[in-house]
């Protein structure tokens, strides 16, 4: 099957979007590392590498239905945030941009009629469930710490300890 060109285009698009996510979130990683944050850095770094695993998928797929992937150029991300709480409150209002991003390429695709695309994209939908689920566990773990003298010791305890969970899971459920 040969994909349409608008369908096409807007899969670059969310290409766009996924390589940027993946910068973002590597961005943040060198933040907090550089703050001493080490469980952080590595949560971040592994969500960085998963958006670009998102990214990936999306120029297989572009290949597979005989259509042509685009290599975005991106925009460089921030550099700096101003506390380890906001870090996590932008990953999460991310990840609700990309949710919807998902759901106009579900409806473009119903549109045009395009089952394969719908199919693939159903990965997608489940994916961004997923990571909005985790970020929120994050956030609310943020939120029960609170902002007493030893809470970044104890956030960076719980993201090390969600990330190593994450990880883990990613590696039982590898090949599913
Ligand atoms: Fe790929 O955007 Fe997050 O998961």
């Amino acid at each position: 099957m040969m994909i349409s060109k608008k369908m096409e285009e807007a899969l670059n698009q969310q290409i766009a979007f996924e390589g940027y996510a993946s910068f973002l979130y590597l961005s943040m990683a060198t933040w907090c590392d550089h703050k001493g944050l080490q469980g952080c850095a590595k949560f971040l770094q592994r969500q960085s590498d998963e958006e670009r695993m998102h990214m990936l998928k999306i120029f297989e797929y572009l290949s597979d239905v005989d259509g042509f992937a685009l290599t975005p150029g991106i925009k460089e991300p921030p550099r700096k945030f101003k506390t380890v709480q906001e870090v996590f409150k932008s990953v999460y209002e991310h990840e609700q941009k990309v949710t919807q991003s998902i759901n106009k390429l579900v409806t473009l695709a119903k549109n045009e009629e395009d089952h394969a695309t719908q199919s693939f994209l159903q990965w997608y939908i489940n994916e961004q469930r997923e990571e909005e689920a985790l970020m929120r566990t994050v956030l609310d773990r943020i939120g029960l710490i609170g902002d007493g003298p030893q809470s970044l010791y104890f956030i960076d305890k719980e993201l090390d300890a969600l990330n190593q969970a994450a990880a883990a899971e990613a590696a039982g459920g590898a090949g599913a």
